[in-house]
């Protein structure tokens, strides 16, 4: 039989881990290395063959100082046949990757085409971190895509060449996103962790009911006891 402790215990983890759930999506063009970079970084993983993605979702636990958080990685398909969802993919998510073959100059027109649909889609609101990657930069000798090009969009957003081929700065992508949604001033997690306030109070008050049900403590003071535990954990 579970102590009400465990209980309380269970329900803030859960709580917890629902709270720092963060979207990021990764857009570009097929073929410019999106799921490389993504088996990358979760797998250590490189696949010399392009096999089509049809949109995918993996979730990866982090700790990034000190906090546990969870990424939400949608590794979109790069073409979409209906444009609203591909805006719809833009607004569900928290931070943007936009990639491009550093080896294909057309790859690079697709993201500029993308960074202003991000632009319409998020208002001018600014609650989106952007990031501009610049994959395969291994094939340096084949470069396409020259500094100057990317200067306009890089100097609005994070701007990083990789290659999931060799592991460059793949990890660093997902670590610098993991930092920026915990500080950031555009951390829409402030935000989210604001406005589940009242979500989470009314889950404290229902686990209160059942842990007060329990031990036969008058809800009040149990009430507060998980609230206070829950901020605790929240701002840590
Ligand atoms: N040289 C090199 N090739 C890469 C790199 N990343 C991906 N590729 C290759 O590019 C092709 C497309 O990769 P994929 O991840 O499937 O592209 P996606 O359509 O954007 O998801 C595959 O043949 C990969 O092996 C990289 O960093 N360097
Ligand atoms: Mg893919």
């Amino acid at each position: 039989m579970p102590t009400s402790a465990d209980i309380q215990y269970q329900v803030l983890k859960m709580l917890q881990r629902q709270i720092r759930c963060h979207r990021v999506a990764v857009l570009g063009t097929a073929a410019v290395g999106k799921t490389c970079l993504v088996k990358r970084y979760l797998d250590n993983e490189f696949n010399i063959e392009h096999e089509p993605t049809v949109d995918e979702f993996y979730k990866k636990e982090i700790i990034a100082q000190g906090c546990r958080m969870t990424l939400e990685i949608m590794d979109t398909a790069g073409y979409y046949s209906f444009p609203e969802m591909r805006r719809l993919t833009i607004r569900k998510a928290d931070t943007i990757v936009l990639v491009f073959a550093l080896d294909d100059k057309s790859t690079f027109d697709y993201v500029k085409e993308i960074y202003k649909e991000v632009l319409d889609v998020i208002g001018g609101r600014g609650r989106k971190e952007i990031y501009l990657v610049g994959n395969k930069c291994d094939l340096e000798s084949d470069r396409q895509v020259l500094d100057d090009d990317i200067d306009d969009i890089a100097s609005k957003s994070i701007y990083m060449e990789t290659s999931a081929k060799t592991g460059h700065n793949v990890s660093a992508v997902f670590d610098r996103i993991a930092e920026a949604l915990l500080e950031g001033p555009h951390n829409k997690s402030m935000d989210r962790r604001k406005c589940n306030l009242k979500r989470r109070f009314s889950k404290v008050i229902i686990a209160n009911r059942f842990v007060s049900n329990l031990d036969h403590k008058p809800p009040r003071q149990h009430h507060k006891a998980l609230l206070g535990r829950s901020l605790t954990l929240d701002v840590q």
